[in-house]
This record gives C-alpha cells, sequence and structure tokens, in this order.
C-alpha cells in the first residue's frame, strides 16, 4: 500500500533512518505517514478492476477442450475462471467481491454434492437436459434461468441430455475468503423433495401463506425462470413506454430483498436502438447478454458483446450501453456489489 514517491508534505520512508525502519520492522510496526495517502487516496478509490470482456466465441473452443482434456473425476467441477488480469489471474476474481467461472457438464456427467460458506449463482448459457439439485429441489437449467445456490445449502449438478451444457457462475468468493471464511463440505448425493419455489412464488404479488406454517424458508425461491424474467421485462416495456431503465430486480419473494447476502443480480431490457447511460455508482459490475448484441463503453474501452459474452465494470465507473439491433430488443444479466456496499454503508451513487 506503501506510496512514498507522491509529491506531498508527509514523511516517506526513505526520510526515517534504516536502523529506526529495522527497529520497527522487528517489532511488527508500521508507519502510518507514508502510505496515509494510498490507504485514503484522495476523493475516489484506487481500483484494481480493469474493464475486460469475455467473447463467448473465443471462451466456449478452450472450454470445450477442457471437456477432452480433464475428466469429471479430476474436476468436479469443471470450470474456466474469467479472472480480472487487474487483480492478478492467480487470484481468481473479476472484482473485488465477485468471482466469475463458466462451467462445463457433458451428457451424463455429474458435479458431485457439496456445499460451503460462499453463496453461488448459475445463469444458464447453453445446452438443455442439465439441472442442479440444492436443498432437495430439482432446479432445470434452461438458457438465462438463474439458479440460486446460496450459503450453507447442499448443491449437485447433473446432466441427463445429449448436447453440452455450460452456465456462468458467479459467487462472493473473493470477499469470503478475504475475510478468511471460505471453506466447503463434501457430501452424499442428495435426495429429491417434493416443492418447487419458482413453481408456488411462480406469480408476483401473490405470496403461498398456508395457515398452519410458513415455509421458514432462508432462500424460498431457488430457480428464477428466463421465460418469466423475460416476459416481466416485455410487460414491463410495453406498459411504460417512457421509461428508460426497463429492468428487474432478482428478489427473495417472501422479503422482497435481494436473493442473496452480498451480490445484487438483475435482467436489463434495452429496447430496439436504445442508448442507456448507466450512473456512477460504488459497486463494480458484470454484465452478459442474454440475448441480442449490445455496445459497453466502459472508460476508454468499447466492446461489442454478442450472445452469451460476459464483461465487467470498476466501480465508480460510468457505464454506456447500447442495443446495436434496430429491430428486436436485447437483453442483459447484471451482477454486482450492491448489497455489500449497502452493509458496509459505503453505497454511493454520484450523479
Ligand atoms: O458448481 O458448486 O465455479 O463450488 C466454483 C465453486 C462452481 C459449483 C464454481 C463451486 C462451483
Amino acid at each position: 500500500m506503501q506510496d512514498s514517491g507522491r509529491l506531498d508534505h508527509l514523511g516517506r520512508l526513505e526520510d526515517l533512518p534504516q536502523d529506526y525502519r529495522d527497529d520497527l520492522t522487528k517489532l511488527n510496526l508500521v508507519p502510518l505517514w507514508p502510505s496515509l495517502r494510498a490507504a485514503l487516496p484522495a476523493g475516489i478509490p484506487t481500483r484494481n478492476t480493469r474493464p475486460i470482456h469475455w467473447p463467448y466465441a473465443t471462451l466456449r473452443p478452450v472450454l470445450m477442450k477442457a471437456g477432452d482434456l480433464t475428466p469429471m473425476e479430476k474436476a468436479e467441477r469443471r470450470v474456466l475462471v474469467l479472472a480480472n488480469p487487474g487483480h492478478g489471474l492467480e487470484n481468481m476474481k473479476v472484482s473485488p467481491a465477485m468471482y466469475l467461472g463458466m462451467q462445463l457438464l457433458l451428457p451424463g456427467e455429474c458435479a458431485p454434492s457439496h456445499r460451503h460458506t460462499p453463496n453461488a449463482v448459475r445463469m444458464v448459457v447453453e445446452g438443455d437436459g442439465a439441472y442442479t439439485i440444492v436443498d432437495g429441489e430439482k432446479c432445470p437449467m434452461n438458457r438465462g434461468d438463474l439458479i440460486l445456490t446460496p450459503t450453507g445449502l447442499w448443491h449437485e449438478h447433473q446432466h441427463t441430455g445429449d448436447q453440452a451444457v455450460v452456465w456462468l457462475d458467479v459467487l462472493d468468493l473473493p470477499i469470503i475468503y478475504y475475510a478468511e471464511t471460505s471453506y466447503g463440505i463434501e457430501g452424499q448425493s442428495q435426495e429429491v423433495k417434493v416443492g418447487r419455489g419458482d413453481q408456488i412464488y411462480a406469480r408476483g404479488g401473490m405470496l403461498p401463506t398456508p395457515v398452519f406454517a410458513r415455509s421458514g424458508k432462508a432462500y424460498p425461491m431457488l430457480r428464477y425462470p428466463w421465460v418469466a424474467a423475460r416476459a416481466s421485462l416485455l410487460a414491463l416495456a410495453e406498459d411504460q413506454p417512457g421509461l428508460e431503465a426497463v429492468q428487474i430486480t432478482y428478489v427473495n419473494p417472501e422479503t422482497g430483498q435481494d436473493v442473496q447476502n452480498n451480490l445484487g443480480f438483475y435482467a436489463l431490457m434495452l429496447r430496439p436502438n436504445q442508448t442507456l447511460c448507466l450512473p456512477v455508482r460504488s459497486p463494480a459490475c458484470v454484465f452478459h447478454v442474454i440475448e441480442g448484441n449490445v455496445e459497453a463503453v466502459i472508460e476508454q474501452n468499447t466492446f461489442t458483446l454478442a450472445e452469451a459474452d460476459t464483461c465487467c465494470a470498476p466501480g465508480y465507473t460510468g457505464v454506456t450501453l447500447r442495443n446495436r439491433l434496430a429491430d428486436q430488443p436485447s437483453f442483459v444479466f447484471l451482477a454486482d456489489e450492491s448489497p455489500l456496499h449497502r452493509k458496509l454503508g459505503v453505497f454511493e451513487h454520484r450523479g
């Protein structure tokens, strides 16, 4: 964190006698003043998160190659991590709190049951016939579906279809790991129980209210089908022709709060030819195109995002999205660190 090269009235580390510096080091002590400006940068945080674009056309072939090279027994989770070089590839972060991975499951394969402290979601990218069993609930995986595997819940992935299935994993692993709270437990394959949250919470505004007992589940809805999210966006756009940001937030239907503790998830529709300027906010953000073709301008970068492409933006940065299609809407899945920033009391919206 040291930044002793600044032109400042603050003393530098080199200004101190070497024997004094050596004494401090032996005592596990560090002078604050040479590092004060680095710890508290003026007006805006230092961000290591770089805007990066992962085109699916380049990612897919190397993911399929992983399918040839590494059998499931050797992988447990066959994932290529979308790592931001600004954080060091080996740290497997796309941003300070977000991890992204593209996971491949081939026909007949299964990824064994486990549970862990980090929260995960899956955004299904391609293929049919796979499902994830989460806490005993069987969740079919179709393109665009969002499936939760919240902290502590058992989950395993199975595939009975005949083509490769690919999905994007979004985890809060970096922040859970940083807090020295990341661990996992391996388990036995789960028994599928009756009950599907995506069925009983299928209509917004109408809550199942059994008279004698509430479900009491912290995560009552685990699967958010794309057909429902897409229909909500189209209905919103049609109902409110003047609305600029046609966006939904994935929420817990019992509480109305974000679906998970640290990361927020959203789906956005861009009308034909629409340009949308997203305001400057503190959290980093990930964009994944579910349908359509979108130009994203992030700092000095202009990314052309085709279907299934993914990119990221650092926090405190405005992002401009433009639908490149003149005759059809484009649909984008977003993940960000807003819930975490709100809990930390540092959420900011500038302008
Ligand atoms: O599918 O359970 O990308 O445990 C990273 C860790 C996926 C998973 C990841 C995991 C999983």
